[in-house]
């Protein structure tokens, strides 16, 4: 049949299917909350038990493919000759209490975009090196710090007349404006190190898959990633190992105390991160939400089909077809979780963020701990929510902040005090 006719024909049986839109109304209701059964962790896709430590290996092996395959796509395998370029050093920032310090990693052979600046911070008064924590930002590396010689960055970001990104391009005005979010000074005094990366050096967070470091491992004639391949959030979670491993070749850090850290979606991509690469020692969830912390099959606030409708790039495609349909997918996000076993873990919520499912966030954790627990760790020291603004801490910490959507100074507060439980008790 001619198309056209054959579109007529759907219109006028079936005009209404035609034109509606998903809907996707975001549920806060928990006697709404669907009864769900969550997969277990501690069985194979093949109903085999999981009952020692290599097991655990081998079904990490299995969740770890299914993360891939189903939610945030494939990471290229090939890895690449990474060069860097040192673009400033202050041995005296922080008035002398820190050597601030910026790289330029490019990806490839051109001295061209896409390059991913790391600004570093690093303690002076230390004698040894420091442990680090290393997170993306939102708006440029010029916005975590007021410091006029930190690099504005030029790369596309989403706008924001509130903090001086203009047109898509951070302004002067830009510089500073996410101090709160980013306590550099007290880091420093705690004696820890600061990494960070602007998200869009890796990928601008727009759906478009010809900017950012995807066309670097098309294949010929390729233009997007393909159904099984890697989004957004994968791309991020591939750059921070790619930051890692300049990390690693710092003579000032301790390479074996570095925590990946992310808020909100740059959350989702640090626990993905976290999971896919072992050599982060640490992993920090701050409201990360859907495709984060929170369990998928609760469907409270932010749902898997809500989320791939407003971020169609962030995911692999293959995740669209859990859209209202989580009960059907393979994982959920305690899974996620489970991948960052043994290592200590801290998953935030904050009590208005109910966007996010504080709660579901909650169970994550819960039920990520028999892993830990299988693997010698105490994880998460509690099954009852805590009341806002009491952390509970084991090698899974925990905490609901009271207040809405932010990474603030009392959630970092939490986090070194969590950084120097755990690596405190490593250090010689
Ligand atoms: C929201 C999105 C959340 C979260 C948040 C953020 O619009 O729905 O999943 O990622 O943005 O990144 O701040």
């Amino acid at each position: 049949m001619n198309y056209t006719l054959f579109l007529f024909g759907l219109l006028f049986l079936f005009p209404p299917a035609l034109f509606a839109q998903p809907d996707f109304t975001p549920n806060y209701d928990e006697e709404q909350v669907p009864d769900y059964t969550l997969p277990d962790l501690l069985l194979f896709e093949n109903g085999k038990k999981v009952e020692s430590h290599s097991d655990w290996q081998l079904r990490r092996a299995e969740i770890l493919q299914l993360f891939s395959s189903q939610v945030y796509g494939k990471t290229p395998d090939q890895s690449l000759k990474l060069r860097t370029q040192i673009l400033s050093t202050d041995k005296l920032a922080l008035n002398g209490k820190a050597t601030r310090k910026e790289v330029r990693v490019f990806f490839t052979k051109k001295n061209a975009r896409p390059y991913m600046d790391i600004l570093l911070f690093v303690p002076n008064n230390s004698n040894r090196p420091a442990p680090a924590f290393l997170g993306l930002n939102f708006y440029g590396n010029q916005t975590i710090y007021p410091d006029p010689d930190i690099t504005l960055s030029d790369q596309w970001m989403r706008a924001n007349d509130d903090f001086g990104i203009v047109n898509h391009q951070a302004t002067e005005a830009s510089r500073g404006v996410r101090v709160s979010r980013w306590p550099v000074e007290t880091i420093i005094d705690r004696g820890y190190a600061l990494a960070t990366v602007y998200c869009g050096d890796i990928d601008p967070d727009k759906n478009d898959f010809q900017d950012g470091v995807h066309p670097i491992f098309y294949k010929s004639g390729q233009q997007e990633p393909s159904d099984e391949e890697w989004g957004t959030i994968g791309a991020w979670a591939w750059g921070l190992s790619r930051a890692l491993d300049h990390l690693l070749t710092e003579e000032t850090i301790d390479g074996d105390q570095i925590a990946v850290i992310g808020h909100s979606r740059l959350g989702k991509a640090a626990l993905w991160a976290g999971a896919r690469d072992e050599r982060f020692a640490m992993v920090i969830s701050n409201n990360s939400g859907c495709g984060g912390a929170a369990l998928s099959r609760r469907a409270y606030g932010e749902t898997v089909g809500r989320i791939n409708h407003s971020f169609p790039h962030w995911f692999g495609n293959n995740f669209e077809q859990y859209n209202s349909n989580e009960s059907s997918l393979p994982v959920d996000q305690h899974m996620l979780l489970s991948l960052v076993a043994p290592r200590p873990l801290y998953v935030a919520s904050a009590k208005e963020d109910q966007w996010a499912d504080p709660k579901g966030e909650f169970l994550s954790a819960i039920h990520a701990t028999p892993v830990y627990q299988l693997l010698g760790q105490e994880g998460l020291p509690t099954t009852q929510m805590p009341p806002v603004d009491r952390p509970v801490i084991g090698t899974i910490g925990y905490h609901v902040r009271s207040g809405g959507h932010d990474i603030n100074y009392y959630d970092w507060e939490q986090y070194l005090i969590f950084a120097d439980k755990h690596f405190g008790e490593k250090s010689p």
